[in-house]
């Protein structure tokens, strides 16, 4: 993988040693949360489709590290660990996954529609390319408000392929928005690699079409995407307008699971998890840096592993649905109650 020279100012340094500690525990939140998702769809606990986000967890981390609950993702099918770095709670994750009526969108939506508009995220999207319009109306509100709000759309590879993505720059562009459009490049979407189905060399090279800035980082350094994300909110958060930033990173996993990935070598995906790991490769950073040890390191995945323990154990615990309740909740409003909006 390469990885572009920082161009960003370096704010990641500075952090105080428990923030970097910080950003290190999300990563492993993120990771053993995933990890026992897929445990349990393999041991059929968990109906429908999962995407994992192995492998990707610096993204969600290093850019979320940079936003309040009030500001805006909007998220993709593979949108657990974003969902996790903006604050959402595991227990309800969890519950959703498993169809409860506990769950995010009381077990009707599962892993796809997980949302959590108290802390800022707006959804995950089983529509690929779903999230570029929610994120700019979420930026236009913050604008014509004229609040501080930052919206941050991410998306995949395949996803910059979609007609909603060139209709987002523009128009985040001509209005000068507040939105950062992330896209995870993870070299694959479904079965098409990046080096087929993408015209241009890198998803960055678009954002001159929309006369806006675009980047290429390194996206399985947490420190690279901080300082990224960092810089480019900032701007926006001034009105300065949008920006397009590209995290290249790797899916480790299939693209959902049981996917029998015929597409790849076993050798391509063993040479990733061993050399660019986000997790080990930031572990090593901070110890380097003197700010982590192993007893330090074996505490975080101690405390990730109970935590989501207890997020198993209360959906598991917790009831199914009614089946008299399948039609509740379809809209977010009732039309009778607001006739001027159907009028
Ligand atoms: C509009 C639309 N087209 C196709 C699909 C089927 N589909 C689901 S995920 C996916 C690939 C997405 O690739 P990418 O955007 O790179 O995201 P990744 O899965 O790599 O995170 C496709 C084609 C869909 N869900 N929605
Ligand atoms: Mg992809």
């Amino acid at each position: 993988m390469e990885s572009t020279q920082a161009v960003f100012p370096e704010r990641y340094i500075a952090l105080p040693s428990e923030r970097k500690m910080e950003l290190l525990r999300t990563m492993i939140r993120i990771r053993t949360f995933e990890t026992k998702v897929e445990e349990l769809f393999l041991n059929k606990k968990i109906p429908g489709f999962v995407h994992l986000y192995i492998g990707e967890e610096a993204i969600a981390t290093g850019v979320m590290a940079n936003l309040g609950k009030e500001d805006w993702i909007t998220s993709t099918h593979r949108g657990h660990g974003h969902a996790i770095a903006k604050g959402a709670q595991t227990a309800r994750m969890m519950a959703e996954l498993f169809g409860r009526k506990t769950g995010y969108c009381k077990g009707k939506g599962g892993s796809m529609h997980i949302a959590d508009f108290s802390v800022g995220m707006l959804g995950a999207n089983g529509v690929v390319g779903g999230g570029f319009n929610i994120a700019v109306g979420a930026a236009l509100s913050a604008q014509i408000r004229r609040t501080n709000q930052v919206a941050v759309c991410f998306f995949g590879d395949g996803a910059s392929n979609r007609g909603t993505f060139h209709e987002a720059l523009n128009l985040a562009a001509i209005w000068k928005l507040p939105v950062l459009f992330v896209n995870e490049n993870n070299q694959y979407a479904s079965t098409t690699p990046v080096s087929y189905g993408l015209s241009a060399q890198h998803v960055a090279d678009r954002a001159k079409g929309y006369g806006i800035e675009g980047y290429t980082v390194d996206g399985n350094d947490v420190r690279q995407v901080y300082d990224a994300a960092s810089y480019l909110i900032g701007r926006a958060r001034e009105g300065k307008g949008p920006a397009l930033l590209e995290c290249l990173t790797y899916r480790v996993k299939g693209h959902y699971v049981g996917d029998p990935e015929k597409y790849r070598t076993r050798e391509e995906v063993q040479k990733m998890v061993n050399e660019r790991d986000p997790i080990k490769l930031f572990s090593k950073v901070l110890m380097e840096e003197g700010t982590l040890n192993d007893a330090g390191l074996a505490k975080l995945y101690a405390e990730a592993e109970e935590e989501i323990l207890a997020a198993v154990a209360f959906a598991e615990s917790s009831p199914y649905p009614e089946p008299e309740e399948a039609l509740e909740d379809l809209f977010s409003f009732s039309p009778k109650e607001f006739p001027e909006v159907i009028a």
